[in-house]
């Protein structure tokens, strides 16, 4: 049986380092010895023998693991288990999470609205540009008419990205997306400088992971009403599209009422573009200016409006049309407040920021998501810790031991998991979107590895890598195009409409999802635990599309893994 290929043998299907831990966990009864081989079983590299059995925690089964981590050879090998039988192959070597790296970056420009997509640089995935008609033809819904702009105004909103399997464009989730892109450029200059994914601008004199940002920051800067400083919640189609290609999607489109937390999340991203492309002036002439000055309205905006949440149900009972895509509702803008405060701040170095908020209510570090932004303030004030002014210096020595608290709680018992991995600890991280939940406790442990220098937080944060790339439950790679097992039919219009067999690469499925069954009914859930919640089925939105938001700690992750591969 060693012949075969088993699927209970999963493995990150990318590879590994040289010098990093090597895990491949083996599900079931089989014990004793395992061998890492050639992929034409001739030649074995590698003895050793599967650890003692775990259970896993979730579903209950068994697992062993095979750790080759002595392995340091490059080359392509397979894992071989006698009587089970071989894994996919995998490749050791330097650079191994590179293509990963830029392709999920690419997965943006896939992405992009109102810009065709020629074969040089989409490939098969050519296609026409989308929703054109936002260039001069965005709609005003009723409940966000102004006095300077009322019912019957209409709007230019070109650009952005495409938030996910649907068409529509929501500014809080642009904000966690576009700030922890700016954040692996923020962390790792030197790394951004050569990572390069053929996109129009390759080659221009700024780094294609900023000018990918920009293509949406153009858009976001649109979505500011130029008379109050407010920002839309988002543009949207009153209803989803069908599953139809972009450049098909002409339906009217409209911004509805502004919102605190997208006004906050704006003033957050625009304040870190502020600072990040000030050295581009020659380049971007007055873009640098012009971000800060929108993300200080904002502020003031949110300042004067700070109960103005975005309720979808409360808004289709007074207005129509009724608006059904998706809410990003959130009922607590405190952790918004503290990310704009933190990015304010560090941009202005004016102390009022810093004093106009409460950046510290509490002791709580929740996981980053497009609900609960606190941690990515936290993130900047210690990227900057070396400019910060007293008043914030005070509170370092406490907000470090905070985040190195949280990530020696993330780290935890992972050795006693049955994947050995981060994610999956406990059933509550697997959420709609849990593969995001994997990336965004990877970027916490990058940090807490760039606070510390220790070695322990990187080690952990390449288990989450692993997860995404094949060592968990359901056996999948989770990024499109990459793998053996690969996601074939994720919830996104384009795959599913363009005819190609292949769907759009470089793209994050969401992951298994213990709700999954009854949020999207979906036809074909057979697992019994959250961990295996997943179908590779274009009807299943809530275990299998892609989103801005989950790509983008994927990229902050496998670039932040190839810049410290040598650490
Ligand atoms: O966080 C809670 C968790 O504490 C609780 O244990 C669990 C049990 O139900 O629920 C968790 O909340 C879920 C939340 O996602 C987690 O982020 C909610 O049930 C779930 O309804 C919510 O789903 C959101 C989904 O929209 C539906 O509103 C996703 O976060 C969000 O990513 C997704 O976003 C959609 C947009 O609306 C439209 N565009 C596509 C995009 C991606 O699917
Ligand atoms: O395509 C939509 C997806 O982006 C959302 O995440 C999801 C939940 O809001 O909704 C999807 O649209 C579905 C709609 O909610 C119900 N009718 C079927 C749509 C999918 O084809």
């Amino acid at each position: 049986r060693a012949q075969e290929l088993s699927p209970l043998i999963r493995l990150n299907q990318i590879g590994f380092y040289p010098n990093a831990a090597k895990i491949a966990i083996v599900v079931g009864d089989a014990a004793g010895e395992f061998q890492v081989t050639t992929p034409d079983l001739k030649k074995v590299v590698f003895k050793g023998t599967l650890s003692a059995a775990r259970q896993n925690a979730i579903s209950g089964k068994n697992a062993r693991t095979a750790d080759f981590s002595g392995l340091k050879t490059a080359g392509t090998f397979v894992v071989v288990v006698p009587g089970v039988g071989h894994s996919y192959p995998f490749e050791i070597k330097n650079d191994v999470h590179r293509a990963v790296a830029i392709g999920s970056l690419k997965g943006f420009y896939y992405q992009r609205i109102s810009i065709d997509l020629p074969p040089q640089y989409a490939g098969a995935w050519s296609r026409p540009a989308g929703h054109v008609q936002e260039d001069t033809h965005v709609l005003v819904h009723p409940s966000a008419v102004s006095p300077g702009r009322p019912e019957g105004t209409v709007l230019s909103s070109p650009r952005g990205w495409y938030d996910a399997g649907d068409y529509n464009k929501y500014i809080v989730n642009s904000g966690i997306t576009v700030g922890t892109l700016l954040s692996l450029y923020e962390d790792f200059p030197q790394f951004c400088q050569q990572f390069e994914t053929n996109i129009p601008e390759s080659g221009n004199k700024i780094p294609d992971l900023l000018d990918e940002s920009l293509w949406n920051l153009r858009w976001m800067l649109t979505m500011q009403d130029p008379a109050d400083g407010g920002v839309y919640h988002k543009l949207t189609n009153p209803r989803f599209d069908g599953m139809i290609m972009p450049d098909k999607a002409n339906k009217e489109r409209y911004v509805v009422q502004k919102s605190v937390t997208a006004a906050l999340d704006f003033a957050a991203v625009m304040a870190q573009a502020g600072r990040i492309f000030k050295p581009f002036s020659r380049e971007l002439p007055g873009l640098a200016d012009s971000c800060v000055t929108a993300a200080v309205r904002a502020w003031e905006w949110a300042r004067k409006n700070p109960n103005q949440l975005y309720r979808q149900n409360e808004i289709n009972e007074k207005f129509d049309p009724d608006v059904l895509s998706g809410e990003y509702g959130d009922r607590d803008a405190s952790d918004e407040w503290i990310w704009a405060a933190a990015e304010l701040y560090v941009t202005t170095r004016d102390d009022a920021y810093y004093k106009a908020v409460n950046l510290f209510p509490d002791e709580k570090m929740p996981l980053p998501s497009w609900a609960q932004v606190r941690l990515l303030g936290y993130y900047t004030l210690v990227r900057f810790e070396k400019s910060l002014s007293p008043l914030a210096r005070k509170d370092l020595p406490k907000l470090k031991k905070q985040l190195i608290g949280f990530a020696d709680g993330l780290i935890l018992d992972v050795d006693k998991q049955a994947y050995q991995t981060v994610m999956g600890k406990s059933a509550q991280d697997y959420i709609w979107g849990s593969s995001a939940v994997a990336a965004n406790q990877g970027v916490a442990l990058i940090q807490a590895y760039r606070l510390t220098s220790d070695k322990k937080y990187l080690r952990n944060a390449l288990t989450n890598f692993d997860y995404l790339l094949g060592r968990n439950a359901t056996g999948y790679c989770f990024v499109t195009g990459f793998g053996d097992k690969q996601v074939m039919n994720p919830h996104h219009r384009p795959s599913v409409a363009d005819g190609i067999e292949a769907p759009v690469p470089g793209l994050l499925s969401g992951g298994p999802n213990g709700n999954a069954p009854k949020q999207d009914k979906c036809a074909g859930y057979t697992a019994s635990s959250a961990d295996e919640m997943f179908i590779d089925s274009s009807c299943s939105y809530a275990s299998n599309e892609i989103a801005i938001n989950w790509n983008a700690p994927l990229v902050y992750l496998a670039g932040a893994l190839e810049a410290l591969q040598k650490a």
